[in-house]
């Protein structure tokens, strides 16, 4: 038999090691144990030889063909190995990468609006106060001047809560309550804003929201006049608004001041947007808190900030406000 185990298995381990590529492994896997690989030639031989002969030689090329078998496996897990870890290479997708900017969010318009008019408030000297959003109709009707047989109960299209007496207890329609909780804790003087959500069954309209935001404003203090009251609206329509924007007050009523007023400011067209109402704070509020209105006086006022969204970022519809349509939201 003309077959060199030695050799044929160096020549194979040289041919792997050369192989770098599947196919190519593949090819030389054929090519020594392939049917027309030396091999397969030697054991074609093997039927001339006499039995004792024939068994050794066919146990030696059956060993060879063995060691052949784990020399080209192993030559092959390695290649395909090496095929895996450049093709997950290749596939690899970087998560952390972005093709556009990670947008920063920010405070919504109606928040910028409160922060602001906090801010200029703060700056005139006046502190923040707060009050609940669910109250009872002392602080939300009674204290105010508005008894249960008063007709402008009626026009606060108020949301009650079911909750002890009928129409006891209600979501708050104004931020006026706060004028009452701040009054029966603290001693004059008294310089406060008051912003807070404020309900009402108002259907929602270009001018309204169900739910809406309103400030409050009191000042209770000596000597305090109608003059006191129209000055700070307009030194706060100026600081608010830039000098473009006036203000001015029409004779109203409410039953919480006296003399009452409504406050507009105009609009770039040249017409007026009521914003709020305003007044001296009626002797009978003082009583109720305690409060000697032969010693002190006081102006109060209270507007929507939604509407002053809707002015100062000259929107179309106040329900843009409420969508949550964030492409519009991003604008602001
Ligand atoms: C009041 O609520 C009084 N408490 C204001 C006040 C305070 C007067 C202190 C005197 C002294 P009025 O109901 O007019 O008043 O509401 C005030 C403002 O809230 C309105 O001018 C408007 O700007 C805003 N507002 C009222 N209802 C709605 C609504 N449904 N949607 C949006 N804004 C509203």
């Amino acid at each position: 038999m003309d077959l060199n185990p030695q050799d044929l298995l160096a020549e194979a381990a040289a041919a792997a090691d050369a192989a770098t590529t599947l196919d190519q492994i593949q090819a030389v896997t054929g090519q020594f144990l392939g049917k027309k690989g030396q091999l397969s030639e030697a054991k074609k031989q093997l039927g001339a030889l006499d039995p004792e002969a024939r068994k050794a030689a066919g146990q030696e090329l059956n060993e060879t063909r063995q060691r052949l078998q784990d020399l080209l496996d192993a030559r092959r897990l390695v290649l395909q190995s090496a095929e895996r870890a450049a093709q997950l290479e290749g596939e690899r997708l970087d998560l952390t990468e972005r093709l556009t900017e990670l947008q920063r969010g920010h405070l919504h318009l109606v928040t910028q609006a409160r922060d602001r008019l906090e801010d200029v408030f703060v700056g005139m000297g006046y502190h923040v106060a707060e009050g609940p959003e669910v109250e009872t109709a002392w602080y939300n009707f009674e204290a105010l001047n508005i008894p249960e047989w008063h007709p402008a109960r009626g026009s606060f299209d108020t949301i009650f809560v079911e909750m002890g007496e009928p129409e006891s207890v209600m979501l708050r329609s104004h931020t006026s309550p706060v004028q009452i909780r701040t009054m029966e804790n603290q001693e004059p003087p008294i310089y406060i804003v008051a912003p807070g959500r404020t309900f009402r069954t108002d259907t929602a309209d270009a001018t309204h929201l169900p739910a809406f935001n309103q400030i409050e404003g009191l000042v209770v203090d000596r000597g305090v006049t109608m003059g006191d009251l129209a000055g700070t609206i307009d030194a706060f329509v100026k600081a608010f608004f830039g000098g473009e924007v006036k203000s001015r007050l029409r004779p109203s009523y409410f039953p919480f001041t006296e003399p009452s007023a409504e406050f507009d400011i105009s609009r770039a067209d040249g017409s007026w947007l009521e914003l709020g109402g305003c007044g001296m704070v009626h002797p009978n509020v003082l009583r109720n808190c305690g409060i000697d209105p032969d010693i002190w006086q006081g102006f109060a006022f209270g507007f929507g900030i939604d509407r002053l969204a809707v002015m100062r970022y000259q929107l179309d519809d106040i329900r843009e406000l409420v969508n949550n349509d964030v492409r519009f939201l991003r604008q602001f």
